[in-house]
């Protein structure tokens, strides 16, 4: 049904957590391969079917469809040893892990990337970016600065004594402790050394193939190192734009992006959210949208849906259809506010401000809608939707521009909805 396309990416259209793993699997099911391009181990992608809950944070969604081939890009950074930890995890849960390759260009996360993460976190202070602690930001940082080291750097014979310099002035460790630190990362490199590949040259060929690729994106546009809420941000491009950049082929190979809507704004970590809630209805959101982070447990900031952010994204974005996801969440609601409009300092602004200060500032200019106050969980199309939970859908699209492609009424496979 989806193979319509030739390729297509799925991206977060807000601060992550918009329900991409659902939506990524949903269309994996038609799927013949499945691209991570941006991101590492702090992205978190829960997947339900036949009552079982699975969670991903590196491997992609399309783990769980048996017949997909699944691409951990180049633009990715990869925790050998947490990535092993996963894929046990998944193997014990009876999914098959064979079906997944990795980009040699792809860069590695190491132990002194988790330490200077936490560093950085405590000097902030008061100005910490709520990282997941991961690594990220330092892997990337010494991607940029020509710092990192790859998967292909494995296969150089001095790779041991380059890598061994590198960790001893990084962590004023001991060579008795780089050689057990060098002992295990082997062995994790060896439990995946028989799945890297060149991802470019593996996409390409299947596109040629008339193949269905899919791009899963991870966290959201508001949390892209360019074009979202910077210093607040992770360390990578999570737009669609990076889906050829990020997996090795041209831009024209990415034929259309779907960006992910959470009927609700969320946001894990510090920053500006202008539709920020702290009352009861907040509270109330968080636990019927089970709104804690995925790795981290943290509850997530709750917000109304923000219009202004969402127009913001999909412009950056390059989105070219919506699907609206946790849509259920809002069935005990008696109104519910949409952001269409800022204020900063009694001045009506057009769009995102870049300055965190200013982000902080602005008042945003709400419409009210009524509520539809409806368990809408086994809806089975738009038209069984009652009319109010129709209207806010069509306000969405009328104020943004942008239509939807489909929508989600709870975790499961099954509640998806396609509009066409
Ligand atoms: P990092 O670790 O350097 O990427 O953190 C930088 C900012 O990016 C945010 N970030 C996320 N926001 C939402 N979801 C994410 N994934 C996990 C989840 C997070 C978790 O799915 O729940 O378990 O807490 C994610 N990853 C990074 C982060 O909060 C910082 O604001
Ligand atoms: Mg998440």
């Amino acid at each position: 049904m989806n193979k319509k396309y030739k390729s297509l990416v799925v991206v977060g259209s807000q601060w992550g957590d918009e329900g991409k793993g659902k939506i990524t699997d949903y269309f994996a099911q038609d799927a013949d391969m499945v691209v991570r391009y941006a991101g590492g181990d702090n992205a978190g992608h829960m997947i339900e079917f036949n009552g079982k809950r699975h969670k991903v944070t590196l491997v992609p969604s399309g783990i769980f469809s048996p017949h997909v081939k699944n691409v951990i890009g180049n633009g990715t950074v990869i925790n050998l040893h947490n990535l092993v930890v996963e894929l046990k995890k998944l193997q014990s849960e009876g999914i098959d892990t064979k079906n997944l390759f990795l980009s040699d260009r792809a860069h590695l996360i190491f132990d002194y990337h988790l330490k200077t993460d936490a560093e950085q976190e405590e000097a902030r202070k008061e100005n910490r970016l709520g990282t997941t602690k991961k690594g990220i930001g330092p892997a990337y940082a010494d991607k940029i600065a020509r710092f990192g080291f790859r998967l292909a750097d494995f296969r150089q014979p001095n790779f041991k004594e380059t890598f061994e310099q590198m960790w001893l002035d990084r962590t004023g460790g001991t060579k008795t402790e780089f050689e057990a630190y060098y002992k295990d990362l082997m062995a994790d490199f060896q439990v995946v050394a028989s799945q890297i590949i060149d991802s470019g040259e593996m996409i390409e060929e299947a596109l040629m193939d008339d193949k269905f690729v899919l791009f899963e994106g991870a966290q959201g546009v508001l949390l892209d190192i360019d074009h979202g809420t910077y210093p607040f941000v992770t360390s990578s491009n999570t737009t669609a734009n990076n889906a050829s950049t990020g997996s090795g082929i041209h831009r024209k190979q990415v034929e259309k992006v779907v960006g992910v809507v959470k009927a609700y704004n969320t946001r894990v970590g510090t920053g500006g959210m202008p539709t920020e809630i702290f009352d009861e209805t907040a509270d109330r959101i968080r636990e019927r949208g089970h709104e804690y982070g995925s790795n981290t447990k943290r509850p997530r900031r709750i917000g109304w849906l923000d219009l202004v952010a969402l127009k913001y994204a999909l412009r950056t974005g390059g989105i070219d259809e919506m699907f609206l996801t946790l849509f259920d969440v809002l069935d005990k609601e008696k109104t519910i506010k949409l952001a269409v409009g800022y204020e900063l300092d009694g001045k009506t602004i057009k769009s995102l401000p870049a300055n965190d200060a200013e982000l902080r500032r602005v008042k945003p200019v709400y419409i009210e809608m009524p509520g539809w106050e409806t368990d809408i969980t086994n809806v089975k199309s738009f038209a069984e939707l009652p009319q109010n939970a129709q209207n806010y859908m069509k306000k969405i699209e009328e104020i943004t521009g942008t239509k939807f492609l489909g929508f989600s009424v709870g975790p499961d496979r099954k509640q998806t909805i396609m509009l066409k």
